[in-house]
């Protein structure tokens, strides 16, 4: 097994679970008129088959005990003359009831719309796939996010920023008359777990992807994603009006650049009637935006927006944005630029947050944003790729890094303001909703650079339909469905996916450290980095360790960003003594010798943190090689060898990181605890001339 087909494997089910389903899958009764129609029943089939081991037949009328029906009461009579009450499953939601359909036991599969249909059959394979009952079924769900949408950050010419995974899977060159039937399984494979939108392109790529010749191509996918419910979107490039306008500015308050960008989205609605709309990365890391011109985010966010609004298209308008001129505390300056601008955006735009207000670290706070912003739909930016968590080869289960953040109370209307309740909109009053994920994939066969990463793509999906789940329950159906489910195995996986987060934490940035990453290409530790041009890249800058202590002073006395969250938040973070110990080091610069919890010192816990990681890790290839007779060869193989990387490069960090610290705390290492296994001059010598991901390589 090569991992090529995720979690949709559909491997026959072991006799007891085959013969106890058999009888509730006899036929299948649905329409097969529309692509969306043909879509759903070929997964049922190419499922039921795969699951049950034999042919289901298609039938236009239930014969006997055991029929599947599925459909609309648009495209089935029989759905019809349930008369059931839909309303409250929307456009996308579905229900699946057991029933009496004249006059013999079957199972309803019902949307108001054929995609609410696929969705239902995708969650009754889920239940076959997972080893549930299905014979007393009364079930109804329905996204709770409008947009709910992979971020590719592929260029055109193949590469894939921080991409693990091989190269970009769209094929450019040969679209739009060669659709690769990999287009489809993606489909399938997003819309087995409600991914509803796919921006094809990086968000600081050029403009020829809004050619006429490059649009044709974008037609071709969204034709392919159709039926499976996936529309398209694009980034774009704020200054296309010049690039490939021949205007002289791309000022969004010039006639002509509106005229340019309304223009272009007929034209690209001519082709793509049902395009998603535009994602942005304006004036932030060097992208053309708003500011080229004294212009704000908002009017540069609603020059795009005018120009979607009478197709029905968004804009997506990315607030990671800092300036390098004043780096003070990058982790302000999202906050600073746009909160003045609450209420200024069209409806149709979204801003979209990164869940932390640094990038994407191991562990960070909360974006002080979420809540802050109460006139505008925030749509959440995960990132699925592990830019900063061991590339492909590290096991790191984001699961618990997304729940963590939704869960995360911002008390900006009191206790329960969970960001979660700002993302869905119930906290403000939403009704436009959305959150992203900066994809993990590629052209490896296993489409994510390791079978484990495949849980992160399918976490974030499921989170982005209803982000109050547990990121355990989600852990835990990936595993049935992609490796087996049998209890024994299911549970220790499931155990050292929940804690393979917190190793990586402890093992790279424990206690409220970040980003100290290689420079440039964020592979393994460089604590003591400081080559990077721009101050905010270098790590030196955001873990300010000296002979007194380490960490960031984000209170009062140093950058006071504690003070954008609310109130309560702020005096939390604000306070040492309050601070949860996992942001520690993120608000305060504490001194070596601090008594932390436990009673131990800052030093000591820093060090029994970053051996917690390894030991975490050995513990986690031990469990693995306890699970040999449970996995194919390939698949144990392939996470056998990257968990000793990962062990291998856990003992890295931890010494790297030990060495650097102490040649500045110029402590000794408490008892019981080894010294690192080169010097520090070694690891510094370390350098990684061909890193993947790295655009400028
Ligand atoms: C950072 C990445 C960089 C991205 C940037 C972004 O290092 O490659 O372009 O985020 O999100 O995490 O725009």
């Amino acid at each position: 097994e090569d991992g090529y087909d995720l979690w949709l494997r559909y491997r026959p089910l072991p006799p007891a679970q085959m013969k106890l389903y058999g009888g509730r899958a006899s036929q299948l009764v649905l329409a097969a008129d529309t692509p969306t129609q043909r879509a759903t029943r070929d997964e049922l089939q190419r499922g039921l088959s795969g699951l049950l081991g034999r042919d289901i037949p298609l039938t236009q009328t239930v014969l006997h005990d055991g029929a599947i029906v599925v459909g609309t009461a648009a495209s089935s009579p029989l759905i019809a003359r349930l008369h059931w009450d839909t309303r409250n499953l929307g456009s996308e939601g579905y229900l699946i009831r057991s029933a009496v359909i004249d006059g013999h036991a079957a199972t309803a599969i019902v949307g108001n719309s054929d995609i609410g249909a696929l969705y239902g059959a995708f969650r009754f394979l889920r239940l076959l796939q997972t080893g549930q009952h299905i014979d007393r079924l009364d079930l109804h769900d329905a996204p709770h996010l409008t947009l709910r949408v992979l971020d590719h950050w592929d260029y055109l010419n193949g590469q894939v920023e921080r991409g693990y995974a091989g190269a970009s899977i769209w094929d450019w060159w040969k679209l739009p008359d060669w659709r690769d039937p990999r287009y489809t399984d993606y489909a399938r494979a997003n819309a087995s777990i409600g991914i509803n939108g796919s921006v094809l392109n990086d968000v600081a790529g050029g403009a020829t992807i809004l050619t006429p010749t490059y649009l044709q191509k974008v037609a071709a996918l969204a034709d392919v994603f159709r039926p499976y419910g996936i529309r398209v979107y694009l980034s774009i490039r704020f200054s296309a009006p010049i690039e490939i306008g021949g205007l002289k500015t791309a000022d969004p308050l010039d006639p002509q650049v509106r005229a340019w960008w309304r223009a272009k989205a007929d034209e690209i609605y001519r082709l793509i009637p049902d395009f998603g709309g535009f994602l942005v990365k304006a004036n932030s890391e060097g992208q053309p935006g708003p500011a080229d011109y004294g212009r704000t985010h908002a009017d540069g966010a609603n020059v795009l927006a005018d120009a979607l609004a009478p197709h029905g298209g968004v804009v997506m308008w990315r607030a990671f944005v800092y300036s390098q001129a004043n780096p003070e505390d990058r982790a302000k300056q999202a906050y600073d630029a746009f909160k003045p601008l609450d209420g200024q955006f069209r409806a149709n735009v979204l801003v979209q947050v990164k869940n932390g207000p640094i990038d994407f670290q191991p562990r960070e706070p909360f974006h002080p944003l979420f809540g802050a912003m109460p006139k505008t739909p925030l749509m959440m930016e995960f990132e699925i790729t592990k830019e900063y968590l061991g590339f492909a080869t590290h096991l790191v289960y984001l699961g618990p890094v997304y729940e963590e953040v939704l869960s995360s109370d911002t008390m900006t209307h009191g206790k329960g303001s969970t960001v979660a309740k700002v993302i869905d909109g119930s906290l403000e009053g939403h009704r436009l909703t959305g959150m992203a994920g900066d994809a993990n994939i590629g052209t490896d066969r296993d489409w994510c650079g390791s079978d484990f990463n495949q849980a992160n793509w399918y976490v974030f999906g499921r989170l982005a339909w209803n982000p109050s789940q547990s990121s355990r329950t989600i852990a835990e159906e990936w595993v049935r469905m992609t490796f087996s489910n049998d209890d024994a195995f299911v549970k220790p996986v499931v155990d050292m996916m929940m804690g393979s987060r917190e190793a990586a934490v402890d093992y790279m940035t424990p206690l409220g450290l970040v980003h100290l990453m290689g420079p440039g290409h964020h592979y393994g530790p460089a604590p003591w980095d400081a080559s990077e041009a721009e101050a905010d890249w270098r790590p030196v800058y955001y873990h300010r360790a000296d002979k007194q202590g380490i960490g960031f002073d984000r209170t009062r006395s140093g950058s006071d960003a504690a003070a954008q969250y609310a109130p309560p938040v702020a005096a939390q973070f604000s306070d040492i003594q309050q601070t949860p110990e996992r942001f520690l080091l993120y608000f305060h610069h504490v001194p070596w010798d601090y008594r932390m919890r436990s009673g131990q010192t800052l030093w000591y816990e820093l060090v029994a943190h970053y051996a917690q990681g390894v030991e975490d890790v050995k513990r986690m290839r031990e469990t693995w090689r306890g699970l040999h007779g449970y996995v194919d060869e390939q698949r144990y193989q392939q996470t056998a060898s990257f968990l000793a990387i990962q062990e291998k490069e856990a003992q890295w960090w931890r010494d790297a990181c030990i060495a650097y610290f102490q040649s500045i705390s110029g402590q000794p290492l408490p008892p019981g605890y080894a010294p690192p296994e080169h010097s520090l001059k070694y690891y510094q010598s370390l350098s990684f001339p061909y890193v993947p991901g790295f655009s400028s390589w």
